[in-house]
């Protein structure tokens, strides 16, 4: 399908370039001190070397970004963990319905946040990528400005905020809990589709 055909959500342009945007410094990679962590509603957290993360299966999928300030990117292929694979390690507790999902803020590395259900991150579009191409760019790593050496990228059916970047730990939950911007007034649910922007519908 060519992208210009695919639908652009409501309120959207569409950009061949990848904008950067985020809040505080760039992280800045040290292996030694880097972990991820699965917490929260397991029988037992656990937490991930670089080494054991980077030795786990990978997926490449293709996915369309959409980002609350109006840009929408199409068709950006991505290669990392899928958020399924690392369900395999950990033992979830049956009622734990939603997910935070971590990254870095200044040299907070749980500084930064964003919530969704578990149930919509169970697929090959919900992944923690280190490698992406498109049309114009041939495989490389995702830069530090996009999150290296590990950044969420969540399903299309989510604005582009709940992508964590500098990515550290999922957070398992029984109750869904407002992350980073979601306590500053962006929507819980953040569909693109039905324009979600705000909490509240008014703002
Ligand atoms: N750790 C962290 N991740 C973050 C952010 C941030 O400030 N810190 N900003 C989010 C927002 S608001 C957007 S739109 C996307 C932008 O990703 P990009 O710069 O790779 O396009 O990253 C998201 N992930
Ligand atoms: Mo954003």
């Amino acid at each position: 399908m060519n992208p210009k055909d695919k639908l652009l959500p409501p309120g959207q342009f569409e950009t061949e370039k990848w904008p950067i945007l985020h809040e505080g410094d760039v992280y800045s990679f040290q292996e030694a001190q880097w972990n991820f962590k699965l917490f929260g509603e397991v029988s037992k957290e656990i937490n991930l070397s670089f080494q054991e993360m980077m030795k786990l299966p990978r997926t490449i999928t293709t996915v369309d970004m959409h980002c609350v300030t109006t840009w929408s990117k199409f068709d950006t292929t991505f290669e990392g963990i899928a958020l399924h694979e690392l369900l395999k390690l950990v033992e979830v507790e049956p009622h734990a319905k939603y997910v935070k999902v971590y990254g870095y803020l200044n040299n907070n590395p749980f500084g930064y946040s964003a919530n969704m259900p578990l149930e919509a991150l169970l697929g090959d579009d919900s992944l923690f990528v280190c490698r992406w191409k498109d049309a114009y760019h041939d495989w490389q790593d995702i830069t530090p400005k996009h999150g290296y050496p590990l950044r969420f990228i969540p399903p299309a059916s989510f604005y582009l905020w709940k992508g964590s970047k500098w990515a550290t730990g999922i957070e398992f939950m029984k109750e869904d809990a407002a992350g980073y911007w979601e306590q500053r007034g962006y929507s819980m649910t953040a569909n693109p589709y039905n324009e979600e922007r705000f909490s509240d519908p008014n703002f």
